[in-house]
């Protein structure tokens, strides 16, 4: 026994260090992913599709914001139009294809099939629409990846509540069932929710995304526990019914930046940095791997709870059903990761809610390179940290990076050489964190495919590897060359040594 750990020790250290020498934080390695390793590139359907009453779609949560007025949106614009994708589906197939990529990664309209939210009225437009997507895909010999949620919810189920009743836990799973049943036999990766931190905090708390609810202090914690509840119906109803069949996996999409300590010799920033990951990460990560909310989370909520003079904590509780049920819910993760921030103890408390709760304040090192997002730094060596908290917090649970992307500065139209420069970065942590640190990390979908309704910010911040007219910028040349290397090829002659300005082109 001794002598095979000592034996595979021995031949991980070697196969690590054949790969890459040894290198400082930043510096640039060559190597190559795992043959297993799976490249794709990624949209959603409200930030793409446009087509927002034809053909007898339902109207959303989003929808229904961007129609208000004052708009909340920063350019005043909708998602009515947006790339007009529901057109135009044929031409971004190909599009998928041109860049080399093995997946797509797109979600799906609940509206555009289930109009009222509900089961009793299925669109056949809508499946129709998705139908023909997932074959021109499939045409190309790219595999679609689906984001079951993509928060456009259907309005009817705001009506009720939303996230906060939980009548949408039996409502998502059954539009989980619909898709399984029209789409399994050619979808093989299913992600229930993106982002539920973004619908939660952002759409139920600061009210700055649909559904627009500015309720910080206990709001958000009933979205998230109706989403985990509801997530965890969507993956038993595939494992239940469809999976022996269609053999595929179910998972769910989990943002999270790489939270540093402010001073990474300070042990009280250190502390908040992980208190920060547990209130982002974890508060979805923990559920879903251990059955319920990170401890530290549980205690800071309950004991402010309590302080505040209530009888029961702002963070609901999972009973032994509920516990059973969603701890283990997933076959993969997914992980979305733009930027790093830096951590340290608040210095005064907002108050009751997800933000004051945590006791933390982040900021970012005005020495990181600017972006066109105000939230956005690159920060690639943050990439591999996040990816190595993961693994060590969870137990190398298998993983996807299911976006992961760069905001043109306001000049640039597509000569993208920032957004060049920051897919390199991350990509080669990326590739560190797989093969010197032993990441369980499976795949990496690029955000996004082309510029798109980006949010409250309309169409004022732009992510795309393509404009909206669908013309490609630089960037996709790299990318391309990036995903067909399957990583960083070392150039031909072993012996010829390159310098930096060469590793920028060979890269
Ligand atoms: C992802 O969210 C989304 O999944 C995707 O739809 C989106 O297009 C992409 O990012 C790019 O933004 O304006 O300071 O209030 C990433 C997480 C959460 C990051 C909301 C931006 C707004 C910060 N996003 N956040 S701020």
């Amino acid at each position: 026994m001794m002598i095979v750990a000592l034996f595979n020790y021995l031949l991980s250290f070697l196969i690590a260090h054949w790969n890459t020498e040894s290198f400082a934080k930043d510096d640039f390695i060559y190597g190559q992913f795992p043959s297993y390793f799976r490249w794709g590139i990624g949209t959603s359907s409200y930030q793409i599709e446009g087509a927002w009453n034809l053909d007898g779609k339902g109207e959303n949560v989003w929808d229904n914001f961007t129609h208000t007025s004052p708009s909340p949106i920063k350019d005043s614009s909708t998602g009515d139009i947006a790339c007009d994708s529901y057109h135009k589906y044929e031409e971004d197939a190909k599009l998928v294809k041109s860049i080399g990529v093995d997946f797509y990664r797109f979600s799906i309209s609940w509206s555009r099939i289930l109009p009222l939210g509900t089961k009793e009225k299925v669109n056949q437009a809508g499946i129709d629409y998705y139908n023909n997507l997932i074959n021109s895909l499939l045409h190309h010999e790219v595999s679609p990846v689906i984001s079951i949620h993509h928060w456009d919810l259907p309005q009817p189920l705001q009506d009720i509540g939303g996230w906060v009743n939980e009548d949408l836990i039996e409502h998502f799973g059954d539009f989980a069932r619909i898709l399984y049943q029209n789409f399994g036999d050619r979808v093989k990766q299913w992600f229930t929710f993106n982002e539920a931190w973004v619908i939660c905090v952002m759409g139920y708390g600061d009210g700055i995304f649909a559904p627009g609810i500015k309720e910080i202090s206990e709001t958000p914690y009933k979205c998230i526990h109706t989403i985990l509840k509801a997530h965890a119906r969507a993956y038993r109803i595939y494992d239940e019914e469809f999976k022996s069949q269609q053999k595929g996996q179910v998972g769910i999409t989990i943002d999270s930046g790489w939270l540093e300590p402010s001073d990474p010799n300070n042990p009280e920033d250190i502390e908040a940095s992980e208190r920060a990951l547990q209130f982002k990460f974890g508060m979805f990560a923990s559920p879903i791997v251990f059955g319920k909310y990170p401890d530290i989370v549980r205690k800071r909520v309950d004991e402010r709870s309590k302080q505040e003079g209530r009888s029961t904590s702002r963070l609901p509780s999972f009973d032994k059903y509920w516990t059973d049920y969603i701890k283990g819910s997933y076959d993969i993760i997914g992980l979305n990761h733009y930027s790093s921030y830096l951590v340290t103890p608040a210095s005064s408390d907002p108050g009751p809610g997800w933000y004051g709760d945590q006791d933390t304040a982040t900021s970012q090192d005005p020495s990181w390179p600017e972006t066109g997002s105000t939230w956005l730094r690159p920060v690639p060596w943050g990439f591999r940290k996040v990816l190595n908290w993961i693994k060590n917090t969870y137990n190398n649970p298998p993983l996807i990076v299911t976006e992961n992307g760069y905001s043109d500065l306001p000049n640039v139209v597509l000569n993208d050489y920032g957004r060049i420069e920051y897919y390199k970065g991350y990509i080669n942590n990326l590739l560190k964190a797989v093969i010197v640190d032993g990441c369980n990390v499976r795949g990496y979908s690029a955000w996004s495919l082309m510029d798109n309704f980006e949010w409250a910010s309309g169409y004022t911040e732009r992510f795309g590897l393509h404009n909206r007219e669908r013309i490609p910028k630089e960037s996709v040349k790299f990318l391309k060359n990036v995903f067909r290397s399957n990583g960083f090829r070392r150039p031909n002659l072993p012996w010829d040594r390159q310098s930096k300005e060469q590793c920028d082109i060979a890269a």
